[in-house]
Order: C-alpha cells, then structure tokens, then sequence
C-alpha cells in the first residue's frame, strides 16, 4: 500500500491546475493531471513537473464520460479536483452549448463517475462568484456570502450554477464528500492572457519595453474581488481535508474596478497617468455584465482557518513585474 494520496486535477495546465499541482506535490501526493488534447502544445505552466515521478499526465475531456470512468477506475484517487472549463465568460456568450456541455454536461460526468466507481473519493468543484451575477443580495459592507441568492447573466455563469447544485445534490443524496469552492477572481503571473488583469499587466510591460503604444479594453468600471490563486488554491486543498462536505466562499473582502487595477499597474510601471495609452473598443462589452463583485469569506477564514495573504496592489505588481522580467529575458536572448 502507498502512503501517498492521489489526486486527479482536471485542467491541470490551467492556471489554478498547475499552483494546486505544486501544491500537492510539495504535500507527497501523487498527481494525476488530466489536460484536453491540443493540436499546438500548452504545457509551459506544469513543464516543471513533467520529470517529477509524482507527476503524471493523461489526456481526457470533459465531454467524455468513459474516460473519466477509466481514469477512476485506474488510479481510485482519494481527492478529485474539477477545474477544467471554458473559462471566459464572454466568451461563453459565442459558444454557450459548448460552455455549457463542458460544464454543466461535464461536472455531472464525473459526479455519475465517482457516485458508481469511487463513492470515497473526496470531490472538489470550482464554482464561481459570477453565479451571483447581478442579484445584488449582499451586504454592502461585507459582500455575496453561501447563502447569498444567485442570478447569473451569462451562459459560462448559470452552467457553472447547474454544476454548483449538483455537487449539492450528489453530496445530499447519495452522501459523497463534494464540495464546492465558490471562488472570486484570482490571478497571478500564471493567469490566462485574455483576461483582464493578465491583459493588462502584458500590455504595460510592452508599452515599458518601448513594444507597444496602447492597450484596448471594454468595460473599466466593473469591479472584482481579486485575489492571488497561489493562496486560493490552499482554500481548494483545506476544503477537502474538512470531516464534513461543505460549500466555502473564498475571497479577499475588498473590491476593486478595472479603473483601479490600471492606476495601479501603470504608476508601478513608471508610465503615469494610463489614460494616454488606454483606448475603448465596444466590442469587448458584453451582452451582459456583472457589474459588481465583492465576497464575505467569514466561514471560510472560520472554519478551514484560512486567509489571503496578497491584496489587489500587491498582485497587480507581482504581476507587472513577472511580465516585465520575462519580457526583458527574452529580448536580451
Ligand atoms: P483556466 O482557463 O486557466 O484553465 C482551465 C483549464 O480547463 C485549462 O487547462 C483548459 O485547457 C481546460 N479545459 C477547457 N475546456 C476543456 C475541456 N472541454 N475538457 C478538458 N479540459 C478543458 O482557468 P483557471 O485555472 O483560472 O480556473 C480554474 C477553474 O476555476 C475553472 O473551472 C474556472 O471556471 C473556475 N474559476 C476560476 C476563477 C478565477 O478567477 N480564475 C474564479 C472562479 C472559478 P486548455 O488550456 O487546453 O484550454
Ligand atoms: P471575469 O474576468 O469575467 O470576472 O471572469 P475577466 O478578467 O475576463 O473580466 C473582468 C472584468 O473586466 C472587464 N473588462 C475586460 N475583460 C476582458 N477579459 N478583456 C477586456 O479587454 C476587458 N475590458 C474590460 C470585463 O467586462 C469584466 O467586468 C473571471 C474568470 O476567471 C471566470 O472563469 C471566473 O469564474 C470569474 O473570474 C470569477
């Protein structure tokens, strides 16, 4: 018998699958990664895992349920990370069916899987805040908590909501430990190119690099509750360790706009005032919006006895730097 856990991600090349990869096997578990087959190669943010031999990765997708029975039947994980999905939210607006088969369709593949094969296995779903949407069920001090009424606006938002109550439901009525993290925004140096604060960061480092003039966005009056996912993906592991299955809000409690994360990025770039390289393109507004997002993480910070170390500017610099310095190792070459 091996004394090690295993723990199956799904979406291990995405962001949060490669920071909860690390995190895992600095704990000695061994990790089994699952990734979708890509005809161009997408790997660099779990490269530094591929020699590890706690370290295993397996193509499988979330709209194929016997590869998510194979997978359960091989390795009978103790933990089951479900991460993978089409995670743009405007996006989701151009393929909702697909969005939706991946994520409703997909979350609920594995719950069948794990209720038949592996009822032990500890299951972890990554819900979201967009859930809330615009229901504006929040006090405004404290911001959405569990028991906040949800009213999604976008097609990525009510599959995501689907996902959320079925976990509940296979939790209630079949008894397995599934639980969901309904996490806020969180980046890093990691976090995917086309979302906002990533798309940000990248641009000022070039505009700094003397590579580019301006940077186009949509809406810059929403506001998020970021955080940094290397601390969120500890939420995700503190979870599963619970006795009980629970759900857990997991955010940083303080709110910011787009606005906000620009004035932020560019002072620390040394560029000054960002509306001189800033131009608005309507085409990344969205049929829908969710105007404003702010999250009360009491239980979490209660009961898992967590708490985010990173606030928005810290993260905004972090990131900015990490962007500049890659960007100027890769001119000196
Ligand atoms: P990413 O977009 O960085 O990663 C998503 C992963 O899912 C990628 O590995 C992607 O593969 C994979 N994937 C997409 N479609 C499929 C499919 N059909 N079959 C199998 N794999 C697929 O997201 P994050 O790491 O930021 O987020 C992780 C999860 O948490 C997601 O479910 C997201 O919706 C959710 N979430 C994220 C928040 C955030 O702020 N980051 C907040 C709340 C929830 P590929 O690289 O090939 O596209
Ligand atoms: P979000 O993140 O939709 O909150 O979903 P995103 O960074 O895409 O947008 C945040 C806000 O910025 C506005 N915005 C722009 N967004 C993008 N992507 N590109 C732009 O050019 C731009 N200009 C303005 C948006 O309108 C929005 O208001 C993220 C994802 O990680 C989801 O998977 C996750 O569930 C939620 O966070 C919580």
């Amino acid at each position: 018998m091996s004394m090690h856990k295993t723990a199956i991600i799904t979406g291990v090349n995405g962001q949060d699958g490669s920071y909860l990869a690390d995190l895992l096997i600095s704990k000695g578990y061994r990790v089994v990664g699952l990734k979708r087959r890509t005809s161009s190669i997408n790997t660099t943010r779990v490269d530094h895992l591929y020699d590890n031999p706690n370290f295993k990765m397996h193509h499988y997708d979330l709209t194929d349920g016997a590869a998510v029975m194979h997978i359960l039947e091989k390795y009978k994980p103790d933990e089951f990370y479900n991460l993978a999905a089409q995670s743009h939210v405007a996006v989701s607006f151009e393929i909702p069916e697909y969005t939706s088969d991946g994520i409703a369709g997909g979350t609920l593949k594995i719950l069948e899987g794990i209720r038949t094969v592996t009822p032990y296995t500890r299951y972890y779903q990554a819900s979201s805040s967009e859930m809330f949407g615009d229901s504006k069920d929040y006090d405004p001090e404290r911001g959405y908590n569990e028991g906040s009424r949800m009213m999604p606006v976008s097609p990525y938002a009510v599959a995501k909501l689907h996902a959320h109550h079925m976990t509940r439901v296979y939790r209630e009525a079949y008894g397995l430990h599934a639980t969901s993290g309904i996490l806020f925004n969180h980046e890093s140096p990691r976090r995917g190119e086309t979302f906002v604060t990533r798309k940000i960061t990248m641009a000022a480092a070039r505009i700094r690099a003397g590579l580019q003039e301006k940077l186009t966005l949509g809406n810059l009056d929403a506001h998020r509750d970021w955080g940094f996912a290397g601390d969120y993906v500890e939420a995700m592991w503190l979870m599963l360790q619970q006795p009980v299955a629970d759900d857990y809000v997991v955010a940083t409690g303080k709110t910011h706009s787009v606005r906000e994360f620009l004035e932020v990025v560019f002072s620390h770039a040394g560029l000054g005032d960002y509306t001189q390289y800033v131009d608005f393109d309507a085409r990344l507004l969205r049929p829908n919006e969710v105007p404003y997002l702010l999250g009360d993480s009491y239980k979490a910070r209660r009961v898992l006895e967590w708490e985010p170390k990173v606030d928005m500017p810290a993260l905004a610099r972090m990131m900015f730097d990490s962007d500049y310095e890659s960007l100027y190792e890769k001119l000196r070459k």
